[in-house]
């Protein structure tokens, strides 16, 4: 509830819904074929990690299998995850990456 200070000089106040939008993780996948310098320069291109932080990662998904990249909204996941999967597959690699609700 805000309490708004209107021209005319009267306080009014009106209700405002706030609406908390739904978050989603986006996860890589591990696989037998993708490069490790692939996977890297991935993850810093989509999720502007330094190649400290994109190495951690990738060995992370390379030895438990899969990793999170990051948590968005609906249409930022979905579109990272688009990107992603878009340029492992221009570059003839099965790279994968999803996104799941948090
Ligand atoms: N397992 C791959 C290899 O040995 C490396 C890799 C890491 C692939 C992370 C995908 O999301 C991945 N070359």
């Amino acid at each position: 509830e805000n309490k708004n200070q209107l021209d005319t000089g009267l306080l009014e106040e009106t209700e405002t819904q706030l609406i908390e939008p739904k978050m989603y993780k986006v996860i890589l996948l591990n696989d037998d074929y993708t490069p490790m310098d692939f996977v890297i320069e991935v993850l810093q291109k989509f999720f502007d990690m330094d190649e400290q932080k994109a190495t951690q990662i990738m060995l992370h998904v390379h030895t438990r299998g899969q990793g999170l990249c990051g948590i968005f909204t609906h249409e930022v996941a979905e579109t990272k995850t688009a990107q992603v999967n878009e340029y492992a597959r221009d570059n003839e690699h099965p790279l994968l990456c999803v996104a799941e609700i948090v």
